[in-house]
């Protein structure tokens, strides 16, 4: 039986940047992934994702973002990839919104550089969006774009370079744990190794059942058009991203105009999908809902949405409260989870790794992970 020090089992985002900072670390890593590199079938994939400080989810995240802000540029410099570009980005909605008040109550908490633009300063310097008279929004000069195809494979490159054994299209068919370290069988054998580490992305619910998170898996469309005008107002440099609430509970987000593969303006709704799972989702595009996308960005974005280039699905994993899932497993002595990122994780990859090496190692971390402990879903269930 092949033994290791740590196995990581799921190889996308977190799972690659953990398996990265473990063999950094000097560790015999095994890494597993039931796809392929870098594959389209789960949640770290279309080209780009947003990263930004601000954070109005919650202000305990902005120290977590200024030290990934740190690992990116390391890992971009370390892999030699383009893995960030910081185009800026708004926050938009009336004030007591919760994307715009939450994300000056971060910003004013941290001390983080960023400007209130009233309705009209926004139209004069931001052409392309069209905010009703009574929004606002805050700006971001941090914040901007991150690539997930690239950073997975940069993470892979660097893990391999240091040593981690990384096998593909294997999935982990059962995990098991005891006092002298876990053992994980596959279709091609059974691994032992000292630590496990999991980050099932939305493979949660499987992997991860008697962790008693009720996890929700999200279908997500993510659309690229050809605004009407062609790209040029919305290359990086002229659009930032934006996230913008207008009706309660719709956030729908963009991206400026990437070239390449990626072709094209990227807009969609933060939330609202329709729960899935990784074997069942539909992963067509649906002509009513291009429509509905287009039709909520006509008088927000106008001309954003010229022609439909084409869509793609992914799926979030949400957790009932929509924080991160990270910590050692509650019922399994040498097992650490990552899971539960409710679509905004991927700006965390780096430092995610960084966390989930130090727990698999020492049990414990630096940074405050307080929030994303993985016994309060419980805790909130006994007490209500
Ligand atoms: O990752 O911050 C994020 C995000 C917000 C809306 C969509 N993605």
């Amino acid at each position: 039986m092949e033994t290791f020090d740590v196995i990581v089992l799921g190889l996308g985002g977190m799972g690659s940047s953990a398996a990265y900072h473990l063999a950094a670390r000097g560790q015999r890593v095994l890494g597993l992934e039931r796809h392929g590199p870098a594959h389209d079938r789960g949640t770290s994939h279309g080209g780009s994702r947003i990263t930004r400080q601000s954070y109005f989810e919650d202000p305990a995240y902005v120290p977590l973002l200024l030290r990934a802000y740190e690992l990116w540029e390391a890992l971009g410099h370390d892999s030699g990839r383009d893995l960030m570009d910081l185009c800026g980005g708004l926050m938009l909605g009336a004030p007591d919104s919760l994307t715009v008040a939450g994300s000056r109550r971060s910003s004013e908490q941290w001390g983080l550089p960023h400007e209130i633009l009233d309705a009209a300063e926004i139209r004069r310097r931001f052409p392309n969006l069209a905010p009703r008279p009574h929004e606002i929004g805050l700006f971001e000069r941090k914040a901007g774009l991150v690539r997930p195809e690239e950073t997975v494979r940069a993470n892979l490159d660097l893990a391999s370079a240091k040593g981690a054994t990384l096998r593909f299209e294997e999935p982990a068919l059962s995990w098991t744990s005891g006092p002298g370290g876990v053992s994980v069988r596959t279709a091609q054998g059974t691994y032992r190794a000292g630590e496990l580490v999991i980050c099932p992305g939305p493979w949660a619910p499987e992997l991860l059942a008697d962790l008693g998170v009720p996890f929700s898996v999200e279908r997500q469309a993510q659309y690229w058009f050809q605004p009407a005008g062609g790209v040029e107002a919305y290359l990086p440099d002229r659009q930032p991203i934006f996230i913008w609430e207008g009706p309660p509970g719709t956030q729908v987000y963009g991206f400026p105009a990437l070239d390449g593969p990626d072709g094209g303006v990227k807009v969609a709704f933060f939330r609202g999908g329709e729960v899935t799972t990784p074997e069942t989702i539909d992963r067509s595009i649906r002509p009513g809902e291009i429509a509905a996308v287009a039709a909520h960005l006509a008088d927000r974005v106008p001309g954003v949405a010229g022609r439909f280039l084409r869509g793609k699905t992914c799926m979030y994993t949400n957790s009932p409260d929509t924080h991160f899932v990270i910590g050692r497993h509650p019922g399994h002595a040498h097992v650490t989870v990552a899971c539960g990122f409710s679509g905004h994780g991927f700006k965390f990859v780096p430092v995610v790794g960084e966390i989930l090496a130090d727990l698999a190692l020492t049990g414990r971390t630096g940074h405050p992970i307080g929030l994303f402990d993985p016994l309060r879903p419980r805790d909130a269930a006994a007490s209500s």
